[in-house]
């Protein structure tokens, strides 16, 4: 008997392969000269990534991926990538919006419809990439930070300063930085992705009109960085989930209500009232000078018009005109407008303060003082938050990480025993005693098992609630391309089971309902969630049946680490077969 050819749904490839959904909304990425100068060309799967080698594996499969759109089932033409350096093919499809704009022309509409895309896609892929023009690329990533709530999966916003066509272009790096990210790391943010840099997309602002190097994220760090090594995660930045909640999409913000106004040496207190008085004006972001300063006017005229506008009930805030840095009312003018009710909006940019404002006012029943209090709060990362943590470590020197693996690999050890033996309590004492623990929730065993694919089959669901409200992802797939759920569904453990997916997780179509835990509705929600196309489907099934018949039917005994070997693509000892045998 020969080994087992473990290679899940992937029978030309010995890596797995990983799902991302691109959605491309124009942008000079996509365009082609006309005689009326730069458009947007449709086609841009068989057009500019087919006939490029890293974007096109010439080994992979046709497969057929199935997405939707406004409730409409469609089946998308694939490609993968070659393998990465993350030992993962990236297979992807494209949704093409009808017309491809220049972004200049986005608006909350254009928001709408990408987060309502993601939405009804989210089950079946592991991210998201946006394609996107430049011009208003920040405002798109901070309104849809602000739209999607308990996102669980990466949405990455990239496009190019040159078009993918150009013999010299961005183009390729930046979509192809993203896609690898996209289909790799479980980073649950909207970011976006420029000149080999994550950013965090409510806190970027675009800073050249021509550079390749035309975003920056000025008060808040990169959360990752392409080298030459690879990607480099800054994991202590990346927000993590608190609580058990499900991803959720606010479908529109009132852009329509609020305005943006840059005070200049000279602004005359009728300039500013006469946008304070646009009929139903009910937000304005005022940008300031440095830390927040504006001109009182003659005899205080221009506070006066803002004290008027504030009394009425509309949301004014105050950031600065400076691109690093905060408001704060530290100088005189700065301390009258916080008197006349002025809201600080911190080191918020202008995209992200407007953004937030239309989200915050499209909410149902929110009162003034509601509006007010959220503004001046974090909700998705866009601003630092004012009060410091009495315990807090830097982003990770090299020299504090290399220090920290020896006792890293005792604390995951333990910390899998721990889980294994549903200790709570141990649990609790591993994640507090580490300030690396953010860390530890990410890793993963030799077979790819993060600390929730342990607790998923733990006995103590306690344990698993704490690992995700301490910000463990549901989504991480093992080396077998298996969640949490699937295993947790294996071994019939049904509290386990409502635990995750109240906190978000599903099933893919290589991971069919066991049927150990039969739930009304779970096997058409389940069914429901397919993410391939007819052809893949068959392939799919066929595979799992492979996988079945070596384990054949589960047993209580084969026990935990069964399911971790043979489930996880490690055969077992004797019981390896030839494939086909
Ligand atoms: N005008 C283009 C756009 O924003 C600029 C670009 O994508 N580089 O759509």
């Amino acid at each position: 008997m020969g080994q087992v050819s473990f290679e899940g749904k992937n029978p030309e490839s010995h890596y797995p392969e990983s799902r991302v959904l691109i959605i491309m909304t124009g942008g000079t990425i996509c365009m082609q000269p006309s005689a009326d100068g730069l458009v947007p060309m449709t086609g841009f799967l068989k057009n500019a990534m087919a006939p490029r080698p890293s974007f096109n594996d010439p080994t992979a499969p046709n497969v057929q991926l199935r997405a939707y759109k406004n409730g409409a089932k469609l089946t998308l033409d694939s490609l993968r990538t070659p393998v990465s350096a993350y030992s993962r093919h990236i297979r992807y499809g494209i949704l093409e919006f009808t017309p491809l704009l220049d972004s200049s022309s986005i608006s909350s509409m254009g928001w709408t419809e990408i987060a309502l895309t993601i939405k009804e896609n989210y089950h079946m892929f592991d991210g998201f990439v946006v394609l996107h023009g430049t011009d208003s690329l920040a405002y798109t990533a901070s309104a849809l930070s602000f739209m999607m709530s308990d996102l669980g999966k990466p949405v990455i916003l990239t496009g190019s300063q040159a078009s993918i066509f150009a013999l010299q272009s961005d183009a390729v790096d930046n979509l192809l930085g993203s896609l690898i990210i996209a289909g790799t790391f479980v980073i649950p943010e909207v970011c976006l992705f420029f000149h080999h840099t994550l950013y965090r997309g409510n806190r970027t602002t675009k800073v050249s009109a021509s550079s390749f190097e035309a975003f920056d994220s000025p008060n808040c760090d990169p959360l990752a960085k392409v080298t030459s090594l690879g990607v480099d995660v800054n994991w202590a930045l990346i927000r993590r989930p608190t609580q058990i909640a499900e991803f959720q999409v606010t479908k529109y913000l009132d852009t329509a209500h609020v305005a943006c106004l840059r005070i200049f040496p000279g602004i005359k207190p009728e300039m500013i009232e006469s946008v304070l008085k646009v009929p139903d004006l009910r937000g304005l972001i005022l940008e300031t000078f440095g830390m927040g300063n504006a001109p009182g006017g003659v005899d205080g005229s221009l506070t006066k018009v803002i004290k008027e506008a504030i009394d009425r009930g509309t949301v004014i805030v105050n950031v600065s005109q400076c691109t690093n840095g905060f408001v704060s009312p530290l100088y005189a003018p700065g301390t009258v407008l916080g008197r006349a009710g002025v809201v600080f909006g911190h080191d918020l940019t202008t995209e992200a303060a407007l953004t937030k404002l239309s989200y915050l006012l499209a909410l149902p029943n929110l009162t003034y003082s509601e509006i007010t209090a959220r503004m001046s709060q974090s909700l998705r990362g866009e601003m630092t938050e004012m009060a410091t943590p009495s315990f807090s470590h830097p982003a990770g020197s090299i020299d504090s990480a290399m220090a920290w693996l020896p006792a890293a690999d005792t604390a995951f050890t333990a910390l899998g025993y721990a889980i294994r033996n549903g200790d709570l309590r141990t649990v609790r004492e591993i994640l507090e005693g580490d300030e690396f623990n953010h860390q530890l929730l990410k890793r993963a065993d030799y077979v790819g098992n993060t600390p929730v694919h342990l607790a998923a089959v733990g006995p103590n669901p306690d344990v698993l609630h704490e690992l995700l409200i301490r910000g463990a992802s549901v989504h991480p797939r093992n080396y077998a391309n298996h969640t949490p759920l699937y295993l947790a569904e294996k071994m019939g453990n049904v509290e386990n089971v409502k635990l995750l997916k109240e906190a978000g997780a599903h099933l893919w179509r290589t991971e069919p309902h066991s049927g150990n835990v039969s739930e009304a509705g779970d096997l058409a929600s389940t069914t429901d969630v397919a993410s391939v196309g007819a052809a893949d489907d068959d392939k799919e099934v066929k595979d799992v049946s492979e996988h079945r018949r070596i384990l054949g039917p589960w047993s209580e005994e084969r026990g935990y680490w069964q399911v971790c070997q043979l489930e996880l693509g490690v055969p077992w000892a004797g019981e390896t077969e030839t494939k086909g045998s």
